[in-house]
């Protein structure tokens, strides 16, 4: 047997279970926000002489009930050895379990335990929030031994710490196929929760996509806030569009990502679109809120369509003044800005962070000789870049096609180089760039040593520069130049 009381000491529910164990029903009307205690106290018999059992200390732990009672009960049906369970406000000690000899041992006030749980909680919580983060738990699969899941998480560690999430824990497990309902199995999920609350996190990040399905069963479950990598990149994109045009395709984005993802529910970054999707509005309001949604995206279109002429004008004009233009490309941090910066004496945003750049800049370089091409900087690039990025980009990407020659930057100091150079190669083949002439260059060779650096560099045969030196330009600019007087005489040939 068992009950479910609330704070006013009233029995709102009662169970009766089997000999092994006692179903307890949903309890989502039951909230529960951060700070507080699900409000139920959950008081039943076991009917041996054990304690708390796993699936109790989960219950207690996942439903975060105020407390959780068990009374053993004797062969002739006498109350026996009582065991009382309750969260431990502090992260990390998990939770405190007393035993009595019998259900007279319990103390007598149990709201006033309930209630300095809760201040302590809540006091831990606003000590979290004074710091400014988001507490996240990072979650990926590897479905084979040679997936390099590894590597993809720790990028997306990388993707967290840039958009100012702290990470407290990664959880990577192994399963020969995903979970259709959890993507992880169910098991797993609930191992993640009691992570999750010990270490404060409010939120998990799934390395992959999930469908629309997967992000509300693991939402639901969890009671936690739940994104996946597309998000956390749109996320990011959200934070760093700077320009009219950036923040129209990254919204554009945003929207046609979320659309499907619309479920009313704690499911998304609260920045991410004005908070759409974190409250619980009814089937009705989510009805408003979904033809809102595709009105907005109508408009965004538009502007967007706008937006393209203009560049096709202005892209016009500087064809016109016939100047050659090579565009920077390659993956995100590998230096593109700094290298316009430093070859064109500029000031744009350069920093240790992914998708730094979202808004093209071209500038104009020009050779002591007085010869002169357009020096253009591009969004980086990146593993698994979610295709509604891609379209929403696609303006921004259309302009590399004006390119006459794509230099493709890389990062020789980058444990995972050599998968970041195919992976451009394969987004510069899938974006049809394939016909421009394309020059490899090797970034940050400062940071390698010199016989590694001078093997890479056979590797990929091709030179190394130091991006922040201005002094090691010169077989970068001669290279340049040369390339660019073949592509252009060749230009005039056909
Ligand atoms: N040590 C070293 N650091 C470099 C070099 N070039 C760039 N960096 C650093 O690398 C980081 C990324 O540089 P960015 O120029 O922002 O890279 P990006 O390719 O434009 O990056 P996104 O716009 O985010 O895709 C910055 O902290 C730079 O200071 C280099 O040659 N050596
Ligand atoms: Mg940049």
């Amino acid at each position: 047997m068992g009950v479910l009381i609330n704070r006013t000491g009233v029995v709102d529910i009662i169970l009766v279970g089997d000999r092994q164990s006692i179903l307890i029903p949903d309890l989502s009307r039951y909230r529960i926000s951060p700070g507080r205690l699900k409000g139920l106290r959950f008081i039943h018999t076991h009917l041996d002489d054990s304690g708390l059992s796993m699936e109790d200390i989960t219950d207690l732990l996942i439903l975060r009930l105020d407390m959780i009672v068990v009374v053993c009960v004797s062969s002739d049906g006498h109350p026996g050895k009582t065991y009382l369970g309750t969260l431990s406000p502090q992260p990390g000690t998990k939770r405190e379990i007393q035993t009595f000899p019998d259900p007279g041992g319990l103390p007598r006030n149990p709201l006033t335990i309930i209630h300095e749980i809760e201040q302590e909680m809540s006091r831990h919580i606003r000590g979290l929030a004074t710091e400014g983060v988001i507490r996240a738990l990072l979650v990926d699969l590897k479905t084979s031994p040679k997936s390099g899941t590894e590597e993809s998480m720790n990028e997306l560690a990388e993707l967290a710490r840039t958009a100012g999430i702290l990470v407290t824990d990664t959880v990577i497990q192994q399963r020969t196929k995903p979970d259709p309902r959890y993507l992880v199995g169910l098991g797993k999920l609930k191992e993640i929760v009691i992570m999750a609350l010990d270490s404060g996190a409010e939120m998990l990040v799934f390395n992959r996509e999930l469908s629309p399905s997967q992000l509300r069963a693991i939402a639901d479950t969890t009671e936690l806030k739940v994104i996946d990598r597309t998000m956390l990149i749109l996320d990011i994109f959200a934070q760093h569009a700077k320009s009219s045009g950036g923040k129209i395709q990254v919204e554009l984005a945003q929207l046609r990502y979320l659309l499907p993802r619309l479920v009313g529910k704690g499911t998304a970054l609260s920045r991410l679109a004005g908070g759409i999707g974190t409250r619980g509005p009814g089937e009705t309001k989510l009805e408003v809120e979904r033809r809102r949604t595709r009105q907005r995206i109508a408009t965004l279109k538009k502007s967007l369509n706008r937006m393209k002429e203009e560049r096709k004008t202005r892209r016009k004009r500087r064809r016109q003044k016939a100047l050659p233009v090579v565009s920077i490309v390659g993956y995100t941090n590998v230096g593109k800005s700094t290298l316009l910066n430093t070859l064109t004496r500029s000031d744009e945003i350069a920093e240790n962070m992914l998708f730094a750049t979202l808004d093209p800049v071209s500038r104009r370089l020009t050779t002591s000789g007085g010869t002169a091409c357009i020096l253009t900087d591009t969004v980086g690039l990146i593993q698994d870049l979610p295709p509604e990025l891609m379209r929403a980009f696609s303006a921004t990407f259309e302009e590399m096609n004006d390119a006459d020659l794509v230099l493709h930057l890389a990062d020789c100091s980058h444990e995972d180089l050599e998968n970041q150079i195919a992976t451009v190669n394969d987004i510069l083949g899938s974006l049809g760039l394939d016909e421009i002439p394309r020059l490899l260059v090797l970034n940050k060779g400062d940071l390698v040593d010199p016989e590694t650096l001078s093997n890479i560099e056979r590797r990929f045969s091709t030179f190394s520069i130091i991006a922040t030196d201005p002094g090691s330009m010169e077989p970068l600019l001669t290279t340049i130049w040369e390339r660019l007087e073949i592509a252009v005489k060749n230009a005039r040939a056909d």
